[in-house]
């Protein structure tokens, strides 16, 4: 049997190629490749770097769907059912709103494989391939399988994306992960995941995780055995992990230089809006943030703005504050109401929302609003989003920052990452802004 992976790209503009840093390696096909089982034959089209070759003769094509690439993998679906092949899909978009998708795929697969990826291959060669599998969040392997995209690597971004746990367990209205996994958080075994780390070819980590703390003796055990490894890594963190200090220090022995915070905002109102008030309950955010950069691990500091207090002031504040403590690398999103989660309820129910599928819509383009603001019109928003990126990594802005961090770390290494980073963002600020979301990209291709 044979099975082709198709990655869909969200998009880029003619004559540009497509964002440098979202070049990173494809985990989700890594792991879905490792489901697969032995003897099985794998193909693998990456949308974003290469064509789609339609005719090859396959017997399923496993297309992974994210919102931002739902309308791509729509219009890649077709293309093979057209010429009789199944199809099959699955991730965050198909997981959550599972009636849009099934009507373009043969299948689809809500929520983690689990053995379900097994069965439904067994359903494809018997004839029987159901509509809809439905597993549950679970931990479905042991180790990634990088070989299936090992000849592409060069296109990657130089860091190895590791998963050590899936879920979170709070509930930020806002967020696709909470609602995909319930609010729980499951983790994998420690040696699995040292394992997979040693075979990986690039020693930079990011670990793949939105709740690394939500089982602090797994963490623990993970930290003490990747310092054996000596390698450099980062994840994802919430700021409460600063109120335990042994642990940032063991973080910072074990080899993370950087972890990536979501703010979201420091304006109480809208933490409140999106359920993510317990930050501001911490206690003191700034002594926190002091606190993680004593024990020299840098921020990468994510805000999104378009909450009901959100004004241009609301993005003063909060430049002045990423200046105050001068972090690594920001974002500045807007807020994005993705399909499922209780914020895309709540304003649709309210009738902000400009389009209800606003994925799908002709001409839609990165960076624009889908919903309208309560202190700001649509337009001065994403307006403002611009503005304010385009201060922080102003050349100035990177050159004091860029001498803060040297201060912070002498390691070479991540002095030459900050400085590769901050210069690529400069100048992505204009880059991202306008890409066509789904946009045909044969005809643009590469
Ligand atoms: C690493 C990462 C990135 C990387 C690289 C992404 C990539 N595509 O290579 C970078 C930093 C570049 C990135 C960028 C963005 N990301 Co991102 N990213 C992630 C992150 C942290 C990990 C993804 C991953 O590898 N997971 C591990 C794999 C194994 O899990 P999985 O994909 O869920 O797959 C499992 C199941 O879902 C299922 N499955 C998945 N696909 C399929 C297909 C089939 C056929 C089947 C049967 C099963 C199946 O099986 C797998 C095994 O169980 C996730 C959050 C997360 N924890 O997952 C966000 C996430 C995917 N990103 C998200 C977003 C919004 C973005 C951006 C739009 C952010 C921005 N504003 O710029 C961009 C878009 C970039 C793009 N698509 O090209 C959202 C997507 C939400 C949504 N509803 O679609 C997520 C969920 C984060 C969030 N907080 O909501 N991202
Ligand atoms: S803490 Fe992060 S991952 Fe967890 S629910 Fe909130 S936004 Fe999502």
């Amino acid at each position: 049997m044979k099975v082709t992976f198709i990655l869909p790209a969200i998009g880029k503009k003619p004559d540009e190629r497509y964002l440098r840093s979202w070049l990173m390696e494809p985990l989700t096909i890594a792991v879905l490749s490792a489901l697969l089982p032995k003897d099985c034959e794998r193909e693998f089209f990456d949308d974003r770097i290469e064509g789609i070759d339609y005719e090859t003769d396959t017997d399923a094509v496993l297309i992974t769907v994210e919102t931002y690439t739902a309308k791509r993998a729509y219009y890649i679906s077709e293309q093979f059912r057209r010429r009789g092949k199944k199809v099959i899909m699955g991730g965050y978009h198909a997981t959550l709103v599972p009636g849009e998708v099934k009507e373009h795929c043969d299948a689809i697969m809500i929520n983690n494989c689990g053995e379900n990826l097994r069965l439904l291959l067994e359903d494809i060669k018997t004839g029987m391939l159901k509509k809809e599998y439905i597993g549950k969040p679970c931990i479905d392997y042991k180790r990634a399988d990088r070989s299936i995209y090992a000849k592409k690597m060069k296109k990657y971004l130089p860091v190895s994306l590791v998963e050590t746990g899936r879920g979170c367990f709070h509930n930020c209205e806002f967020c696709s992960i909470a609602k995909y996994y319930d609010s729980g958080y499951i983790h994998r075994e420690v040696q699995d995941i040292i394992d997979e780390m040693r075979s990986c070819k690039h020693k930079l980590f990011f670990l793949v995780d939105d709740s690394i703390f939500s089982n602090k003796s797994f963490a623990r055990e993970l930290f003490n055995e990747i310092k054996k490894l000596k390698v450099t890594w980062t994840t994802q963190i919430t700021l409460d992990i600063a109120k335990d200090e042994e642990m940032l220090r063991l973080m910072k022995e074990s080899g993370c230089e950087m972890v990536l915070i979501g703010f979201e905002s420091i304006n109480s109102g809208n933490l409140k809006q999106m359920n993510k008030e317990w930050t501001a309950r911490l206690g003191e955010r700034d002594e926190l943030i002091e606190l993680i950069h004593r024990v020299g691990i840098s921020i990468y500091a994510s805000f999104v703005f378009g909450f009901d207090e959100d004004t241009e002031e609301s993005f003063q504040r909060t430049l002045e504050f990423t200046r105050k403590h001068q972090f690594f690398v920001i974002a500045f999103n807007h807020l994005l109401t993705f399909p499922g989660t209780p914020t895309y309820r709540t304003f649709q129910d309210e009738g902000r929302l400009i389009c209800d599928k606003w994925w799908l819509e002709e001409g839609y383009t990165f960076g624009t609003i889908s919903f309208v603001p309560k202190s700001v019109s649509a337009e001065e928003l994403r307006a403002l989003c611009r503005k304010y990126k385009k201060e922080f990594f102003r050349f100035g802005s990177i050159l004091s920052r860029g001498i803060t961090c040297f201060k912070r770390t002498k390691k070479l290494y991540i002095n030459f990452a900050y400085w590769y980073i901050n210069i690529l963002f400069h100048f992505e600020v204009d880059k991202r802004i306008g890409i066509p979301v789904g946009e045909n990209l044969e005809e643009v291709k590469k």
